[in-house]
């Protein structure tokens, strides 16, 4: 029986995965290089830094995008050794994008998942190479698993879209150039274009770059990719809204978007019509969800948790 109509679990923990995170965490582990006797000071806190960001404490939801998309399309061939690398590449381009969002230069942020934020822990040098060696070495990563040449430079083509200019680089881009620009200039399609790249490229290509690693037919492809699409939506309306509204012993952020003089969902839409956006959009990324049966269950789970999440 289908889960679309019960009422699901809001904790990431709680959903149904069919892989446990520990597989996530594993292969991160192993992908990320330790300090070595052999390496020179600079090159080990380099090390330490990239291992820093990216282990500990991440809810793990690109990578869990990947791996559970590879195996609804998948089915009895699906493929660990497949979709892990590129599941590890997914949380490396996050993982960069937020050790550079919390530097001086953007956000300033002195905490991140309830720690030190990388250069607080490290410093600016380190962070920012940090950052560049994790959107490098995802690359190198993501070329791993037995694929086909063209499933492999799909997914490739995929994700430098999605975390480039004309996805989360290009949102990024758009999100600081707003930052003396007054929230009635800008209008709630703007804001919807900017999140679409600056946080939905990532989420949406991780359903997508999953589908195509667990050799997903156009259909099934095209179907997650706009799952996730919704899904990107639905998560940053509902960080706006926690930023507004959550408890900062919980999301482990300092910095609030206002004190940033950031224009966010709820500063656009207020929090009343923020927070039905955000369930029209868990809502249709449920019904895009039909054409799968229950193998797509943790993603139904997942769509109501991005929206109830307290983290
Ligand atoms: C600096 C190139 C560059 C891009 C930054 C993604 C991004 C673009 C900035 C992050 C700013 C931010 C906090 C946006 C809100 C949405 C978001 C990405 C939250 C953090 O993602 P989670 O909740 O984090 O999945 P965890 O810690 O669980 O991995």
């Amino acid at each position: 029986m289908l889960m679309t109509k019960t009422r699901m679990k809001p904790t990431m923990s709680e959903i149904s995965w069919r892989f446990p995170s520990s597989l996530i965490e594993t292969a991160l582990d192993r992908v990320l290089e330790v300090e070595s006797e052999n390496l020179d000071e600079g090159r080990n806190r380099l090390r330490r830094a990239m291992r820093y960001a990216v282990l500990g404490n991440g809810k793990r939801l690109r990578a869990s995008l990947v791996v559970e998309s590879a195996f609804i399309v998948g089915g009895e061939s699906y493929d660990a050794d497949n979709a892990l690398p590129a599941a590890c590449a997914l949380e490396m381009i996050h993982a960069y994008s937020l050790i550079h969002d919390d530097l001086p230069a953007m956000d300033n942020a002195d905490t991140r998942r309830g720690r030190p934020s990388c250069h607080k822990m490290f410093d600016e040098a380190t962070a920012i190479l940090a950052g560049d060696a994790l959107l490098t070495l995802a690359f190198e990563t993501l070329a791993d698993g037995p694929r086909t040449h063209d499933q492999s430079r799909c997914a490739m083509k995929l994700l430098a879209r999605a975390s480039g200019e004309n996805g989360m680089v290009g949102g990024q881009a758009t999100d600081v150039g707003w930052s003396h620009t007054h929230v009635e200039s800008v209008n709630g399609e703007e804001l919807l274009q900017m999140h679409s790249l600056k946080t939905g490229a990532l989420i949406r290509a991780s359903a997508e770059i999953g589908a195509v690693v667990g050799r997903g037919s156009e259909t099934q492809i095209a179907a997650l990719s706009d799952y996730g699409a919704h899904l990107g939506r639905a998560f940053q309306i509902a960080d706006d809204l926690l930023d507004t509204l959550g408890d900062p012993t919980q999301t482990g952020k300092d910095a609030t978007d206002e004190t940033n003089g950031k224009i966010t969902a709820t500063a656009i839409f207020g929090i009343e019509h923020a927070q039905k956006m955000a369930h029209n959009s868990r809502d249709e990324a449920l019904r895009v969800l039909e054409v799968f049966g229950a193998e797509a269950d943790a993603l139904r789970q997942l769509a109501h948790f991005v929206v109830e999440r307290k983290k």
